[in-house]
C-alpha cells in the first residue's frame, strides 16, 4: 500500500520508534512466508524453563532466532531440520533496509528474521530484545494479517506501557534509544483476514552479529 490522500501515516512513538503504516502490504511477502515454512516449519520452541511458547516460530537468514531448555540464543542451523535456515529473500533485505533508512538509519543489513505465527488467544508477553550482538542496529518488524494490539514501554520493566493497534501490512522501526524498550502483543483476537486467515504473522528483521 502507498501512502494515499491522506498524507503518508507515519507516527513516532518514541525517539527511535517509528510506525510505518502500511509500507509492506504486498503478497509477495507472504508467498515468501509460504516457501520458507515449508522447509523450516512454524514450530512452538520451548522457553529455557521447558515450557512451550504460545507464537509458533520460524527464521530465514544466515542466523536463527532459537529458544530451548539451553537458553536463548541466535544459531545458523534450523535445530529441527539439521539445516541451515533458509536464505533471506532479496526483497525481505531490501524492504528491511528501506523501512530502516525512512526511519533513519540507513546502511541496515538484517542477518536474520525471526517469523511469528499467532492465532487467536495467543499472546507475547513483554519482554527486551537484548540477544543481539550488535545494539547499534535497529529491528524492523512487518505485521501481515489479523490486527494486534501492541504493548511499548520504556528501558525498565516498571515502565509505564502505552498501546497501539498495529494492521496488515505495517512496519515498525526500533532503533536508538528505543532499542531495548521492553514490548509485548496482547492476546491475539478471534477474526479471518483474506492474506491469512484466522492468522497474524510478524516479522522482525535483525543484525543478529
Ligand atoms: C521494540 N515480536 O519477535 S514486533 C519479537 O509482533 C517481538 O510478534 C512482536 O517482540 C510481534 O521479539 C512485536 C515489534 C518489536 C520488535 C522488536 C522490538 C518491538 C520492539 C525491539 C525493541 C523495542
Ligand atoms: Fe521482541
Amino acid at each position: 500500500m502507498q501512502p494515499d490522500l491522506f498524507g503518508p501515516r507515519d507516527d513516532i512513538l518514541a525517539p527511535g520508534a517509528m510506525i510505518l503504516r502500511g509500507f509492506a502490504a504486498q503478497p509477495e511477502i507472504l508467498a515468501e512466508v509460504t516457501r520458507i515454512a515449508a522447509v523450516s516449519p512454524f514450530r512452538h520452541m520451548q522457553t529455557p524453563g521447558g515450557r512451550p511458547i504460545g507464537v509458533e516460530m520460524t527464521n530465514c537468514g544466515a542466523l536463527g532466532w532459537v529458544s530451548d531448555r539451553g537458553g536463548y540464543r541466535y544459531q545458523a542451523q534450523d535445530p529441527l531440520t539439521g539445516r541451515p535456515w533458509p536464505p533471506m529473500p532479496a526483497g525481505f533485505v531490501a524492504l528491511a533496509g528501506a523501512a530502516a533508512a525512512r526511519a533513519g538509519f540507513p546502511g541496515f543489513r538484517p542477518d536474520a528474521c525471526l517469523i511469528n505465527r499467532y492465532v487467536p488467544g495467543v499472546k507475547m508477553g513483554l519482554h527486551q530484545d537484548r540477544d543481539e550482538a550488535d545494539l547499534g542496529a535497529p529491528i524492523v518488524s512487518v505485521s501481515l494479517g489479523l490486527p494486534a494490539t501492541f504493548q511499548f514501554g520504556g528501558p525498565e520493566r516498571r515502565d509505564p506501557v502505552a498501546k497501539h493497534g498495529l494492521a496488515h501490512g505495517d512496519v515498525v522501526v526500533w532503533g536508538g534509544p528505543a532499542r531495548l524498550n521492553w514490548h509485548g502483543i496482547l492476546t491475539l483476537k478471534p477474526g479471518e483476514h483474506p492474506a491469512t486467515g484466522a492468522a497474524r504473522i510478524n516479522l522482525t528483521f535483525r543484525r543478529a552479529r
